[in-house]
């Protein structure tokens, strides 16, 4: 590709609404042009990563036997209203009119319409297990999208659905869905880690999410130092043995706080440890009142609260809430004779002799409280995130965090959709049975963000071998020296002949601008023609180390294959 020609409008400054590295990249670079929020042209550039991408994709998908199909963007709501999803998803799904005003979703994900389609064409066993994917737009009002193609609203995805007779057979095609999520990032050159995650509204139990580790990732990842446990901090478990320490239990106290209200607050005020502080919440469980405590320094996941409980709706009350149910402000409750609610603690509690609540009592708080003796807790479970130097679950190591972009998710779906929509088989003793579903999504244009992030550098992207738009840049430092405008037209042309895709700068500006562009755009290497271009010598660079060797056009052929296959391993 002559670069005179190419659609490849690279830019010097870096954009103001950029936040992170890979977006600021992919617009300096050429990559991409916003048309509206979360909302981009890929150009050619971006369009041959993607390609790539996909094409791993395909390779790893097609031979565990998913077969590829293409579902529609444009969905009838009365698929959505099927499964109940239409009034579930407020603004985030995109809905539209058409010419007969009949009401329709921009798909956002296509369990709906699978679903359907497979309820209509399979209802025997035999024709079971099947898993079909596609590659598709896919549509999500995202209230902030940003972060370039790492939060659009109009997005590239891998979607895949799996359909089973029954566990076993889901089992398997996890296991298998799972290896080539595996495969599929380590060929891209992501380094990703899966990590247990919650199955979120989606229903289903078991989940991973694949995590490429990026500082702007915005997920942060439970990991161990010592083993290979990795949890979404919403699901991370914690595993303490609280002991309570053995000192004598002291008279309890009613004590004035004045307006401290803050945890760090009544800390100072009372110069204790905030682990010795029960913190209390009033929160509303499926419209019902009930107070969590946790210790000072810990906070309340409320997935693992909706999970303990089996709750399907969590909300932390308001303030007016507080002052109408307990009669005291946020700041000051506490457990002590509370009146008409269930008490539910984190194990964290179990670690606090003569404590700190609020004593339901404006300005006021009770010392020397004791669990037992002061109050009781009619449930206990994990209630808390995890933080770090807490011990691994797995009871190896210690818990470090770390950011993570979710590039890909799997998912045990079970019956949530079949039952919905009805997509049952008749099993071997002819009766109708729900079948079991799986889902495997991948986010292919999150990805090529997420790439850019783990690869690059001051002068711009860093391209794996295995996604680059390109193999080779050829830079004419001078096209209106002739000598050197012929050496790289056969240079370019010799390296066509070998296979490989080939990027030739052959516009008019001058060496400098094209040095920096090539920088920018990341190609693996760099060939440039300039003043030994006479003698047959061209300079060869490898983008990723910066080495630079001086090789006579003759060799250029061999020494590109084997420094693109050095960088291959
Ligand atoms: C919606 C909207 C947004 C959504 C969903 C539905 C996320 C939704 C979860 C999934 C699960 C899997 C198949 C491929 C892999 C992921 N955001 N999810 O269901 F209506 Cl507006 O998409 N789907």
């Amino acid at each position: 590709m002559k670069q005179s020609f190419f659609l490849v409008p690279t830019m010097r400054e870096v954009p103001a609404d950029a936040d992170v590295v890979s977006h600021q990249l992919m617009l300096r670079a050429g990559m991409i042009r916003q048309v509206a929020a979360g909302i981009y042209t890929y150009l050619p550039l971006a369009r041959r990563v993607i390609r790539k991408i996909e094409s791993i994709v395909r390779e790893e998908l097609d031979q565990t036997g998913a077969q590829e199909i293409t579902m529609p963007t444009l969905h009838p709501a009365e698929l959505w209203q099927e499964s109940g999803r239409w009034e579930k998803y407020g603004d985030e799904l995109m809905r539209l009119t058409d010419r007969h005003n009949r009401q329709f979703a921009l798909g956002p994900t296509h369990e709906e319409v699978i679903t359907s389609l497979i309820r209509d064409s399979i209802n025997s066993y035999k024709k079971l297990p099947l898993n079909v994917y596609q590659i598709q737009s896919k549509f999500r009002d995202e209230r902030r999208p940003r972060f370039g193609l790492l939060r659009g609203r109009e997005f590239i995805m891998k979607d895949a659905y799996s359909f089973h007779t029954g566990g076993e057979s889901l089992d398997e095609m996890y296991k298998v869905m799972y290896d080539a999520y595996s495969r599929i990032f380590r060929r891209a050159g992501l380094n990703v880690r899966p990590v247990i995650a919650d199955s979120g509204a989606i229903g289903g139990k078991d989940t991973h999410e694949f995590m490429a580790l990026a500082d702007v990732g915005e997920d942060t990842i439970a990991y161990s130092d010592q083993s290979d446990y990795a949890a979404n901090i919403e699901m991370a478990a914690v595993k303490v043995n609280y002991t309570r320490p053995d000192e004598p239990l002291l008279e309890r106290e009613l004590v004035d706080t004045g307006d401290a209200k803050t945890i760090r607050a009544v800390a100072e005020r009372l110069s204790v440890q905030e682990e010795k502080i029960i913190k209390s919440l009033l929160v509303s469980i499926d419209d019902e009142w009930a107070l969590i405590l946790l210790r000072g320094d810990h906070e309340l996941n409320d997935i693992k609260l909706k999970h303990a409980l089996g709750a399907s709706d969590i909300r932390l009350a308001t303030e007016e809430e507080v002052l109408e149910v307990i009669g005291t402000e946020v700041g000051t409750i506490g457990p002590i004779d509370v009146k008409g609610m269930k008490v539910i603690a984190d194990h964290g509690i179990k670690s606090i002799v003569n404590g700190v609540c609020g004593a339901n009592e404006s300005n006021k708080h009770f010392v020397h409280v004791n669990e037992g003796r002061d109050f009781t807790v009619d449930t206990y479970a994990d209630l808390r995130f995890i933080q770090e130097g807490d011990p691994s679950p797995d009871g190896k190591g210690t818990i470090r965090f770390a950011q993570g972009i979710e590039v890909g998710q799997v998912f045990k779906l079970g019956t949530v959709y079949s039952e919905k929509l009805g997509a049952t088989f008749l099993d071997e003793n002819g009766k109708s049975q729900p079948m079991l579903m799986g889902c495997y999504g991948i986010g292919v244009s999150r990805m090529v963000a997420a790439v850019i992030e783990q690869h690059h550098d001051e002068d711009g992207i860093v391209w794996p071998t295995s996604v680059a738009p390109f193999d080779v840049h050829v830079l004419a430092l001078n096209v209106k020296k002739e000598e050197q405008m012929k050496l790289a037209d056969s240079v370019y042309h010799s390296l066509q002949q070998a296979g490989l895709d080939v990027l030739l700068d052959d516009r008019p500006e001058r060496a400098g601008v094209k040095f920096k562009d090539a920088d920018l755009i990341g190609l693996p290497l760099r060939v440039a023609v300039g003043k030994r271009a006479d003698e047959g010598y061209v300079e060869v660079k490898v983008r990723k180390t910066g080495e630079v060797i001086e090789v006579h056009a003759d060799e250029l052929v061999p020494t590109i294959q084997a420094k693109l296959q050095q960088l291959a391993e």
